[in-house]
């Protein structure tokens, strides 16, 4: 049994509603109004694909009857895995408007990560798309549904359903509608980066992710003119909603999809369909300032670059400012709840040098040192939020619970931030065991129960160390049984344990002993630390 979602006590719902940040909208409502309001206005534009609203709407209901025809029932949960493809959308919101829960995997997910989101969530539902880049999902789906008890309906989008339900025939049911869920439900579970192992779901409710919508489009200057493209896999938190395609939608604005984030596949979109706002994670950031300056394409039409997910350093910002002009914007955000943002008339030195502000008046942010006590202002600590779309626990994970949220409902974010004068906030560091590989979360713990699985590891332990690229890289120290197995041998193991490509270690290096100190580290997360050190003093 799924145990029942507890988010905000009342007195707080009671606040956010009488402040007007709930509102009482549902995604499949919002999407009626928008088609009924510009029927043929431009929601989805993918290759040569192109959807009105009115063809959105008319797909989700057809959607929303066929899942519903399917014996799919409100609060129940689907697995989604899909590509920047319209589909995404038309499955989406078709399950939005029939009150089933979606459960957001990313393209680059593997069987381990599909079956432990299948069996964390009990879907009984998987959606695809047949291949893509590559790979066959359908191969994936097959695997998956053998290790998944409760997974009982495969339904695959594209042209070739193998074995599977074909997403097309879904989509032919008549009858009537499926009664409309409640804003206060549970619209969907998003994926957390993962620190203390295995990702965790994170239940958001049509009320609060909403609220965050509105309030990144009012930041963000999103309103119907606007035309946002998904650039990053759009399953992702950040380019699904800050403001990303979902504030597009609400917005009433147009969606643009590119297949990769590639300037070859995205400067010809900005240009051919005027694209005025988009986001990415640093890396990409970079390569795209080095493609911007070459010239050749005509993106005059951007007045918002959003850079987030990872820090993003005030040389590559500068370089950006340079190619692209004002049009910066950071983005520190996270799947949980909180997101801030610089906003676009601040100078150039904040949007240089801070990762912004929240968007809500009632964000409420802790900053305390190691003992928990608030530190003096302007201090570097750990950052702790709750507010009006950030939730109060995890989906499903007692434990972790107790452990990531305090008694009065504050999430413990794992970052360590400080707050300007000016009310901006720096992201300094981080105290959770994750590696942000530009802007993709690895943890350190998942990685290293892998590794530990292998026969002739005796130990492991996993840190990041810098990288000019991505930021951040994964290394796996790992004590090793004779005779010893090789680098490449480990990183194939991980991946050949199911894992998304992203998760396996850059580096591998190995080691006699974790003895490091006079003083024996007990704990994994001090002794990941001196690793690190041990590693940044040898290079
Ligand atoms: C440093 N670290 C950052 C930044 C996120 C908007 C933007 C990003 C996410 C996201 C998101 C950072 N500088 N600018 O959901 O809506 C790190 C922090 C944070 C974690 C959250 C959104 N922006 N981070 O990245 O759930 O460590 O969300 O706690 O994937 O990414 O990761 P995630």
């Amino acid at each position: 049994m799924i145990p029942a979602i507890q988010q905000w006590p009342s007195a707080f719902a009671e606040r956010y509603r009488a402040a007007g940040y709930w509102r009482g909208e549902t995604f499949g409502g919002i999407l009626r109004q928008r088609a009924e309001h510009r029927p043929d206005h431009t929601a989805i534009v993918e290759g040569n694909t192109r959807w009105t609203y009115a063809d959105l709407d008319a797909r989700v209901d057809a959607l929303a009857r066929g899942f519903t025809a399917l014996g799919l029932r409100r609060g129940e949960r689907v697995i989604v895995q899909l590509p920047n493809v319209a589909p995404f959308f038309s499955v989406v919101f078709g399950l939005f408007r029939a009150g089933i829960l979606p459960v957001f995997a990313l393209p680059a997910h593997r069987v381990t990560e599909i079956v432990h989101f299948a069996n964390r969530s009990q879907a009984r539902a998987y959606v695809i798309l047949d291949t893509w880049d590559g790979f066959d999902y359908r191969a994936l789906a097959a695997e998956v549904k053998e290790k998944a008890p409760t997974l009982e309906h495969v339904i695959v989008a594209g042209d070739d359903a193998g074995p599977f339900t074909p997403l097309a025939d879904i989509e032919k049911h008549e009858g009537p509608l499926p009664p409309e869920p409640a804003s206060s439900d549970v619209a969907f579970l998003q994926i957390s980066g993962g620190s203390t192992g295995l990702s965790k779901l994170i239940p958001r409710t049509h009320d609060d992710y909403i609220y965050s919508l509105r309030g990144s489009n009012d930041i963000c200057e999103l309103d119907e003119n606007g035309v946002y493209l998904g650039a990053l896999p759009i399953a992702h938190n950040f380019p699904m909603s800050s403001p990303g395609t979902f504030g597009a939608l609400y917005a009433g604005a147009t969606v643009v999809l590119s297949p990769s984030p590639s300037p070859d596949a995205v400067f010809p979109l900005i240009e051919r369909e005027k694209v005025t706002i988009t986001g990415v994670v640093p890396p990409v950031a970079l390569i795209w300032a080095d493609a911007a300056r070459s010239g050749g394409h005509d993106l005059s039409s951007l007045k918002l670059l959003q850079v987030g997910g990872a820090k993003l350093t005030p040389e590559v910002a500068r370089r950006l400012l340079d190619a692209f002009g004002p049009v910066l914007q950071q983005v520190f955000g996270m799947a949980e709840g909180l997101v801030n943002y610089t906003r676009p008339d601040d100078d150039e030195e904040v949007v240089i040098h801070t990762q912004g502000r929240p968007i809500s008046p009632d964000d409420e942010l802790l900053i305390l040192d190691d003992d928990g006590n608030p530190v003096p202002p302007g201090t570097p600590g750990h950052l702790l939020t709750r507010g009006p779309y950030t939730i109060r626990q995890y989906f499903n994970e007692p434990e972790a619970n107790a452990a990531s949220f305090t008694p009065d409902g504050f999430y413990r974010t794992g970052d360590i931030v400080l707050v300007r004068p000016d009310g901006n906030l720096v992201v300094q560091g981080r105290a959770k065991d994750q590696i942000n590989r530009g802007g993709e979360k690895v943890s350190a713990e998942e990685i290293e129960d892998h590794l530990l699985a292998h026969p002739q590891v005796f130990d492991a332990a996993v840190v990041s160390i810098p990288d000019e690229y991505l930021g951040e890289r994964t290394c796996a120290f790992i004590i090793a049984r004779s005779p010893a197995p090789k680098g490449v041998e480990l990183k194939k193991w991980v991946r050949d344990r199911g894992l998304a490509a992203f998760k396996v270690p850059d580096r591998v290096v190995f080691v006699d002993s974790f003895h490091t100190t006079a003083v024996g580290k007990v704990s994994r997360k001090d002794l990941r630390a001196t690793l690190r050190q041990r590693l940044l003093d040898a290079d």
